[in-house]
């Protein structure tokens, strides 16, 4: 990673004069850094009990270190897999070129056991985003393999403190031991797999220490299989700040729930209040389930004041320059997912071939894309994609849920705006790289097809990709 020296000094410079500390941007990784990917262990303290989880991680860590990068700055590393089958590493909603973005057989080989890719690209955008394998995913993600990836802004929003939360769930079984059974018909059918152990960067309900009238901004990195998050922070006032990365104009923590499903993430400032007790616990919870409130972590108050009168809320972030698709010109494209339990699916096509729903379910192809499905990325990289688009064109995917549960949906190479839901125009459309699409819904996503390659276009709840729910769309 490579941080100018003269960008940090403006950088820190911009933060004396607001007054405020920045985070430290870890060290400029030297271009021959290495990431292995390899089995390790996590202790996690449940109650009075100490669970040891193997993982599968970077570096042995679930999750992997944090990358960090200023924004225009080139990520440069090697790969190295010592894990017991190929893996890849997909750079999540970072606009790379076609061949780094990590999809084996689609953009680059798998990497063997014992081998290693280097992966070189430019960070844009800056943001919160992320890192993961792309092969065997439901396992790999599952068993741990993952990491953020923090791209800074030029002109960093002034903060107290950055915290950085990748948040993960485990299936814990009755004796003790996380499962790794990543897939069954059930899970890959219906909602996909919950876990019944959520970490935040590994562990069970940190309490971490906060001071009053200190303002924090969280990133936070939704690695669930397929649990959705939304925040509900009592006593705390806040502000969405970014989806997936991308600036949205500050959106009070207590209006309409905002949901980060898996795969997406959300960037949160947050106002630790001022005139309460030290030692008083703030508790940091998941609200999206009903019946299902779960703490993912807590603030503890203590040390001395930081400031007595709030600071202003926020303002926007810089936007990134993406391209603004050209409404008046895009060509639409209706995609329409089918399938799952409840879902009424009687045929589609596996491989080009039409079978009935018995024997697709036999195949484990539970969920269609416009009635057809893949049975492996080596399908989908020699099959006819699912579209050819013109490069610079601009287009709009109307992204139609036919089924009884809710997929979020993820681009790569693209990052797109969402433009209308059910018929109904967003007056200030957004940017996803990953958007949520509930049952029944139909989504509108625009973008300029100006990233030339091969790119997936998925759901990411993890068994509903080992169950069909991905395909390809090729630029250029
Ligand atoms: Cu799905």
């Amino acid at each position: 990673m490579t941080i100018t020296r003269r960008k940090f000094l403006e950088a820190a410079t911009a933060t004396a004069v607001a007054g405020l500390v920045q985070p430290v941007l870890a060290q400029a990784a030297s271009p021959d850094k290495v990431l292995t990917a390899q089995t390790g262990q996590i202790e996690i303290r449940a109650g009075q009990k100490k669970l040891d989880i193997p993982v599968w991680g970077y570096g042995g860590a679930s999750p992997g270190e944090t990358l960090n990068v200023e924004q225009g700055g080139t990520v440069s590393l090697s790969l190295k897999n010592e894990l017991p089958e190929d893996t890849t590493i997909h750079w999540h909603g970072i606009r790379t070129p076609n061949n780094m973005d990590g999809v084996p057989g689609l953009t680059q080989k798998a990497v063997a056991t014992g081998g290693a890719f280097q992966y070189r690209f430019a960070c844009d955008d800056a943001g919160t985003y992320w890192y993961h394998p792309h092969a065997n995913s439901a396992e790999q993600i599952g068993r741990g393999l993952c990491g953020p990836l923090i791209v800074q802004e030029q002109r960093p929003l002034a903060v107290d403190r950055e915290l950085v939360w990748v948040v993960a769930d485990w299936q814990v079984t009755q004796d003790g031991q996380v499962s790794h059974a990543y897939s069954n018909m059930h899970d890959n059918s219906h909602a996909g797999r919950f876990g019944n152990l959520i970490t935040v960067n590994g562990q069970r309900r940190p309490l971490i220490d906060v001071q009053p009238g200190e303002r924090i901004r969280l990133r936070l990195i939704n690695a669930a299989a397929a649990r959705i998050l939304s925040l509900d922070i009592p006593g705390v006032s806040g502000w969405w700040i970014a989806l997936d990365g991308q600036p949205i104009e500050p959106r009070g923590l207590r209006g309409d729930p905002v949901y980060v499903p898996p795969g997406g993430r959300a960037d949160v400032v947050l106002d630790i209040p001022t005139g309460m007790d030290p030692g008083k616990i703030l508790e940091i919870a998941d609200a999206t389930y009903r019946k299902q409130r779960n703490t993912l972590a807590s603030f503890k108050l203590s040390g001395k004041q930081v400031r007595g009168t709030p600071l202003a809320a926020p303002q926007k972030l810089a936007d990134n320059p993406i391209s603004l698709p050209n409404l008046d010109g895009a060509e639409l494209k209706e995609i329409t997912f089918e399938g799952g339990a409840m879902g009424g699916l009687r045929s589609a096509l596996l491989d080009g071939e039409k079978l009935p729903i018995r024997q697709l379910a036999q195949r484990g192809a539970l969920w269609s894309t416009n009635g057809k499905i893949w049975s492996s990325l080596d399908e989908i990289a020699q099959q006819d994609k699912l579209f050819n688009l013109d490069t610079g064109k601009s287009y709009v995917f109307r992204l139609q849920n036919r089924t009884a549960f809710p997929h979020p949906i993820h681009m790569h190479g693209h990052t797109f705006q969402v433009i209308a839901v059910n018929g109904k125009k967003k007056s200030t459309p957004e940017w996803r790289d990953t958007v949520l699409v509930f049952p029944d819904e139909q989504v509108d996503i625009a973008f300029v097809a100006d990233n030339p390659g091969d790119w997936l276009i998925h759901c990411h709840v993890l068994g509903h990709v080992t169950a069909g729910m991905i395909a390809a769309v090729r630029v250029g």
